[in-house]
């Protein structure tokens, strides 16, 4: 089978669609850029994509690469019923979002995120002597262990920390202490100082930190979410960050990105945001391409692909 591969201009959101071209010169598949609709005379039969568009089901595709973890903005029954195939890029943001993850923790832990606050008014501003703690001796309790939350546990344990974590299967899982399963969230959050959320978006997970889960957490307690916004219930935040049920929040992904300029997120002193920029970097472009290179010869060789969601 000849492949013939599209990128499509919304990969562009992370980072430039020529660059991935000449990235798969080497592919098994011709590689050209495509327009935001695609039309099936193109004759496309597989596309690397970001986003989403409905003319990607009647362009004739075999097949949809799409550059992120989640593909929670994809129809996945629609995609079946036009025997689209679809996989995703989970397995390569393990060590950037997990660093992130780090910097969060220390930011909050070490007292870094206020002292940046004053450096436009010049100002000397030491911490009250019961105001910061080290992670060493703390608790995490990583909600989804997969990609994201393995990294983040081998890291909190490397930095002193006590880890437990919630996912579905009841295996162990190395430097996680203690599994929950998703029944049992309200326990897993309730006796730990940090809290991060690592899970995909799907109808079981939408809301799971809700105003239960985030009133079931110390009051010395912080959210870290670097999962998809609407996996926490955005205004329960808002509410539990005012009424100080929580000390603070660290915050990648947002129910509307980006987030918006009246959200009072901006301007509560213990809480970060971040622009969905935890998995970035430099060497995005490189890992996709080993990706769609080895799912390309995958499909020209009639083999089931890597990753495949559908
Ligand atoms: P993985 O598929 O590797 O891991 C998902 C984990 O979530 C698994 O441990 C799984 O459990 C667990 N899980 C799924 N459903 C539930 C549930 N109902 N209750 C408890 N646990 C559950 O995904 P990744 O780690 O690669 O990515 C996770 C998500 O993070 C992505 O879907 C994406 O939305 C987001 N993401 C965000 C990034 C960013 O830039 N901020 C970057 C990359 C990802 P089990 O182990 O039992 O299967
Ligand atoms: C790109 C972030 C994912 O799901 O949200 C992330 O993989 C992509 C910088």
């Amino acid at each position: 089978m000849t492949i013939r591969l599209g990128i499509h201009p919304s990969v562009g959101r992370i980072f430039p669609p020529s660059l991935l071209q000449s990235m798969l010169s080497d592919a098994e598949a011709t590689v050209d850029l495509t327009n935001e609709r695609l039309d099936a005379s193109e004759s496309f039969n597989g596309l690397v994509t970001f986003g989403y568009d409905p003319s990607f089901l009647d362009a004739g595709l075999d097949w949809i690469h799409v550059v992120r973890a989640g593909y929670d903005e994809f129809p996945l029954d629609t995609l079946r019923d036009h025997e689209i195939t679809l996989s995703n890029s989970t397995g390569i943001h393990g060590d950037a979002v997990s660093e992130a993850v780090v910097g969060y923790l220390l930011q909050f832990a070490r007292g870094l995120h206020r002292y940046r606050l004053h450096e436009p008014d010049h100002e000397w501003n030491p911490p009250a002597w019961d105001d910061t703690f080290t992670l060493d001796g703390e608790s995490v309790c990583v909600v989804g262990l997969g990609t994201l939350g393995r990294g983040i546990a081998r890291r909190a344990d490397a930095l002193g920390m006590s880890v437990s974590g919630v996912r579905r299967t009841p295996t162990p899982v190395d430097h996680v202490e203690t599994r929950y399963g998703p029944q049992e969230l309200l326990d897993a959050v309730s006796d730990v100082r940090f809290v991060v959320v690592a899970v995909p978006l799907t109808d079981r997970t939408e809301e799971m930190v809700g105003a239960e889960a985030l009133s079931a957490m110390r009051d010395d307690a912080y959210l870290v979410n670097v999962a998809r916004g609407p996996v926490v219930d955005q205004s329960a935040l808002v509410d539990a960050l005012r009424s100080a049920s929580i000390a603070g929040a660290a915050l990648d992904v947002f129910e509307e990105e980006p987030l918006p300029p009246e959200s009072p997120l901006w301007e509560m002193e213990h809480v970060v945001i971040t622009p969905h920029a935890a998995a970035a970097t430099e060497d995005y472009p490189n890992r996709i391409a080993a990706l769609v290179r080895e799912n390309s010869r995958r499909l020209a060789a009639g083999e089931s692909l890597a990753n495949r969601v559908v």
